[in-house]
């Protein structure tokens, strides 16, 4: 593994998974899912989104940022579930809390090219993520696009903490494979990225 990439499998077992996703489920209702275009050129991206906490991650054509509102409905992002808040307070190693939760919904062929998460100011803080449904092949390298790069295969109810040299490690989502798990009715995963974004 890399240096501060911390991996925690079945963290949340079967009934705290569906308890999570009813959650969810209430949640996506007040803040839909919507689908981000990247910058400039305004591509969809494969992945649904919607965003728990103060601050939500948005890609449309004038760019990426956090903001406190959803930019469909324009109301606040619901507060992040207490379950989430634990598992940051259990597993982040850090004082405060998060203020962003992503939530990415990728169904059936979705998929996320490598990228680095910089958006934040803060990158002392490290970024936690929770997997729910079908199990994702996740591909992490360097710091540097290029490089060595190795697979981790992510299942529902795992927790990845990436702190340290990892935080701007190259990141992505190769595939997720269909008719892993029986989570979601009907199919597909969901990941939950903890953030902070200000600075202390
Ligand atoms: C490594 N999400 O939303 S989570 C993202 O499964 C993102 O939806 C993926 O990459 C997903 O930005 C991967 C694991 C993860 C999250 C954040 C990271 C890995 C990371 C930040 C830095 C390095
Ligand atoms: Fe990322």
């Amino acid at each position: 593994m890399f240096e501060g990439i911390n991996y925690h499998p079945n963290v949340l077992d079967r009934p705290a998974q569906a308890a999570l996703v009813e959650a969810l489920r209430i949640a996506v209702q007040a803040a839909p899912l919507f689908t981000p275009v990247m910058p400039r050129t305004g591509r969809p991206f494969s992945v649904r989104m919607t965003n728990l906490g103060s601050l939500g991650w948005v890609s449309d054509k004038a760019g990426y940022r956090y903001q406190p509102h959803h930019p469909e409905t324009g109301q606040p992002w619901p507060a992040m579930p207490d379950v989430v808040l634990d598992i940051w307070q259990r597993f982040a190693n850090y004082p405060r809390l998060p203020e962003a939760c992503l939530v990415n919904f990728y169904q059936q062929g979705a998929k996320m090219g490598l990228h680095q998460d910089r958006d934040e100011e803060d990158f002392a803080a490290p970024v936690l993520s929770v997997s729910l449904g079908d199990t994702a092949v996740f591909r992490f390298g360097g710091t540097t696009r290029g490089g060595k790069t190795q697979t981790l295969k992510l299942s529902s109810g795992d927790v990845l903490v990436m702190g340290g040299a990892s935080r701007l490690c190259f990141h992505g989502i190769d595939r997720v494979l269909s008719g892993t798990s029986t989570l979601l009715k009907e199919g597909g995963r969901i990941n939950l990225t903890l953030r902070r974004v200000t600075m202390p």
